[in-house]
């Protein structure tokens, strides 16, 4: 199909329509609206905190990363993915947003009362806040994604969960960690930042300070409401683009300091100039379809809207390429609603499909150029023969085929 063909001229064609719709007669469907209906009982758990339907059984899975299980032996589970295959739109609802501990699945039970963030080291004026300090300063609220580093698709993923599941997007709220910098006043020899956890393992980062001055956020709220304890209750890092480990949970400590300090967090970063691995570890152009997905089934031939998720580290999705044909042609998608900084953004794409096998595949830009590689570049790039061997050294923004075969049923293209 051409790209110029819009959602109307297939709604309008019966023949895209015969593919795999139900078109029953009127009266069936109104009569599901009838008092016979049955009704969700209004206990009283569901007036203080509402469920989903109980019809709804998308949920998050522990997730391998780097072939660790989850739970492991010792019953810790380090990583949960996000099961993107039924997401719409760009929000991760806080209940199946991914989850990533770095040892293992210990939630500090924080009392916000008794929480504090000290900021010290080289400033001016070292300063203490509590919970309630925090919430009278100006905030920001913004859309941002986190990816752990691990997010990584393998011959052996059979879904866009097991592929893509360790992203997220949620609204963030809090106050910019540029204004509580400026209240303490940064000495001219701070040039870098540690952030810290309240764990016992503190899950300290060293950050460089135009990142802190630039976008980060000391986040108390989450999709409308208080952070998860799954993702750091009651405060916790956000550091735009960057991966998912600098995003600090349970946020107790920021030390300003004048050089890049090795720091448990660090360790992945060893075998790097320090330096160059802090400044790098931002997340580069990355965008997987989600419909079709691995795992799924296609009723039939006809019309379909591709979907999608694009987001970068560099900042916002400039445009998003669907290849319907295996990599041959590649079409421009559409976006749903503007393409916020650092934050999944939704494209579409409407695609007739004609029965036969294909593979669908996206790739998207940002907004400073960086394109989305496929995993033949990357390893033309690391000079590396590209076979079943092959695995994305480093972080995993490679781009993603799905298989479509003539039954209809979705695998992994690299399987
Ligand atoms: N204090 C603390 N912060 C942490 C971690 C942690 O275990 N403890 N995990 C990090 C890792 S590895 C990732 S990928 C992100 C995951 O954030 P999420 O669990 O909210 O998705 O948080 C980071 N921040
Ligand atoms: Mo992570």
């Amino acid at each position: 199909m051409g790209a110029k063909r819009g959602r109307r001229s297939f709604l309008k064609s019966g023949a895209a329509l015969a593919g795999g719709f139900t078109l029953g007669p009127a009266e069936d469907a109104l009569a599901q609206t009838s008092a016979s209906s049955p009704m969700i009982k209004g206990d009283k758990d569901q007036i203080a905190y509402g469920d989903r339907s109980k019809y709804v059984k998308s949920v998050r899975i522990p997730h391998p990363v780097g072939g660790r299980p989850s739970p492991d032996q010792f019953g810790l589970v380090f990583h949960v993915a996000a099961p993107l295959q039924d997401s719409v739109g760009v929000i991760t609802p806080s209940s199946l947003h991914y989850v990533a501990t770095t040892r293992g699945s210990f939630i500090p039970d924080i009392d916000p009362r008794e929480h504090r963030l000290m900021i010290h080291g080289l400033v001016d004026r070292p300063l203490t806040f509590t919970m309630d300090d925090l919430k009278r300063l100006p905030s920001v609220t913004r859309l941002h994604f986190i990816e752990c580093a691990g997010n990584r698709s393998s011959p052996k993923a059979k879904n866009v969960q097991e592929t893509h599941g360790m992203t997220s997007c949620a609204e963030w709220t809090g106050v910019l960690l540029s204004s509580l910098l400026k209240e303490c006043g940064l000495k001219g020899s701070a040039k870098w930042f540690v952030a810290e956890g309240a764990e016992e393992v503190k899950g300290a980062s060293s950050m460089p300070i135009a990142k802190a001055m630039d976008d980060c956020i000391v986040a108390y709220g989450m999709n409308g409401e208080a952070v998860r304890p799954q993702q750091g209750f009651p405060l916790r890092l956000m550091v735009p683009g960057f991966e998912g480990i600098f995003h600090t949970k349970y946020l107790r400590r920021i030390k300003l300091v004048d050089q890049y300090y090795m720091n448990y967090n660090d360790f992945g970063h060893l075998d790097q100039d320090h330096k160059v691995a802090a400044l790098e570890y931002q997340i580069g152009p990355k965008s997987v379809i989600t419909f079709p997905s691995g795992g799924q089934q296609l009723p039939g031939k006809g019309f379909y809207e591709i979907s999608g998720l694009a987001w970068s580290g560099g900042g916002a999705i400039k445009l998003v390429e669907v290849s319907t044909d295996g990599g041959r042609k590649w079409n421009k998608a559409e976006f749903k609603g503007t393409p916020q900084r650092m934050a999944h953004t939704r494209f579409s794409y409407m695609w007739d499909w004609d029965g036969q096998e294909t593979e669908l595949m996206s790739r998207c830009t940002d907004e400073i150029g960086q394109v989305q590689p496929t995993r033949a570049q990357i390893a033309k790039y690391w000079n590396k023969p590209f076979d079943a061997t092959f695995s994305v050294p480093g972080l995993d923004n490679s781009v993603q085929p799905w298989k479509i075969a003539r039954d209809g049923s979705v695998t992994n293209g690299y399987a």
